[in-house]
């Protein structure tokens, strides 16, 4: 059917990654070109809305000009300098950052898995060091459903197969309990005095915009100060202003002992990550035992600074806040059998497909796109929705018509 109905233009670039990349995507048949806010546009100049804004890395919208500016301004003076010197705008940019989110150091690295994976060994510095767990004992908990990322240490959290199958073996004293579960964390904690953290995202991603009940990431916070382990709260997706709030942890008013950033920390201009923490944690590390050759280089420092000072000055968390109302009020409107659940929070929102005829989610995808809304399936039947943050109430209303009309022209 692709085959058929593909532009010649849009077959060529897509048969030139057939022939030459690998299979580990299976992307819409769109090939994109352009980008501005919440719009992108195909090589055959057709526009999308754009309602997966990168997994959330291109939440200030895309090719922001502040954000953009500031690339090539510090790009034309000084790009990289590893961190064998000093350079100007490293330590400014951590000020901001911990003044920001209220931490006293951050460490810097370029893309989510390693800030993930960063946290995961300082939690274990940390436990040696300080908590004074025997050696090689460490133990770290994870939540069923994580998603964090692609390298050995993340598959060795994951549990889905797909992530993990036949890349084995994995990095042991890596325990899962159920999410949303405080009964199943106080257990393995009272267990198991060798676990140095619990590593958890506030809403899951991944798993398909899994909310938790109202209360847990309080219950998290209270278990982990209660049995001495530090919380790891996973925000490269849900933080940022995604679900109207700087940080999803910021809704239950709670503050984890580790923070880890990325995504939209550059608005999607370059690849910049961050982890938050206290002194404490962050001074278990010496010269030599941790680091990155782009890792806090200027030009992510300068990015990263302007990318944060958009989402404030364009209030985004509000609008975000605003904009998932509006979003969530139009789509439990749409009078169809085809909608088994709507849930969300800001612009993180899922949108499940109830299975029927053949008809799931990727169908509903195909058709939103040929409607000019750009989504992807997540697992089957769940369709994520979360668009830059930046988007108006109007083309909010527009991307809303387009959902129904595609949900609509697949009959009762
Ligand atoms: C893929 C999903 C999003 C993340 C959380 C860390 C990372 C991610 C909570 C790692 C990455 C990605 C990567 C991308 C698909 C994707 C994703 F579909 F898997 F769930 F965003 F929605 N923590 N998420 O969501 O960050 O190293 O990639 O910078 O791997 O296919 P990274």
């Amino acid at each position: 059917m692709e085959a058929v109905t593909t532009p010649i233009q849009t077959k060529a670039f897509i048969d030139l990654e057939h022939r030459f990349g690998a299979f580990n995507y299976h992307p819409l048949p769109v090939v994109l070109e352009r980008g501005e806010g919440v719009y992108v546009w195909d090589v055959e100049g057709r526009r999308y809305l754009d309602f997966l804004a990168a997994y959330s890395a291109v939440n200030q919208g895309h090719c922001h000009p502040r954000i953009v500016q500031a690339l090539v301004t510090q790009a034309q003076k000084l790009t990289l300098t590893s961190r064998a010197f000093h350079n100007n705008l490293l330590g400014p940019y951590e000020e901001f950052i911990c003044t920001l989110f209220g931490y006293e150091r951050m460490l810097p690295a370029n893309t989510g898995v390693e800030a993930c994976e960063a946290a995961v060994k300082l939690a274990r510095h940390w436990g040696y060091r300080v908590k004074k767990v025997p050696e090689n004992k460490a133990a770290v908990v994870f939540a069923e459903g994580n998603f964090w990322g692609r390298s050995i240490a993340a598959v060795s959290a994951s549990t889905d197969p797909l992530s993990y199958s036949d890349f084995g073996p994995f990095v042991p004293e890596f325990y899962i309990i159920p999410y949303d579960d405080l009964n199943a964390l106080e257990d393995i904690l009272k267990k198991n005095s060798h676990v140095v953290a619990f590593m958890c995202e506030p809403i899951l991603g991944e798993a398909g915009v899994i909310i938790p009940e109202e209360g847990y990431l309080r219950g998290v916070r209270e278990i982990c100060s209660r049995y001495n382990v530090l919380w790891i709260a996973d925000e490269v997706q849900t933080g940022l202003g995604r679900t109207g709030r700087m940080i999803a942890c910021e809704h239950e008013g709670v503050k984890p002992d580790i923070l880890c950033l990325g995504k939209a920390l550059s608005g999607g201009v370059y690849p910049v990550s961050a982890v938050l923490t206290s002194s404490e944690v962050m001074l278990t590390l010496k010269p030599g035992e941790h680091g990155s050759t782009y890792g806090g280089n200027p030009l992510a420092c300068a990015v990263a600074m302007e990318a944060l000072k958009v989402i404030l000055d364009e209030d985004l968390c509000a609008n975000a806040a605003a904009r998932g109302e509006q979003l969530r009020r139009e789509l439990v409107r749409i009078d169809s059998r085809r909608i088994s659940a709507v849930r969300g929070k800001g612009l993180m929102n899922a949108l499940v497909i109830r299975p029927k005829d053949g008809i799931t989610a990727w169908e509903v995808c195909l058709k939103m796109m040929e409607l000019g809304l750009l989504a992807k399936p997540t697992h089957q039947h769940t369709i994520r929705l979360s668009p830059p943050l930046c988007i108006t109430e109007d083309q909010m209303a527009e991307a809303a018509r387009i959902i129904r009309e595609a949900i609509l022209s697949f009959g009762d």
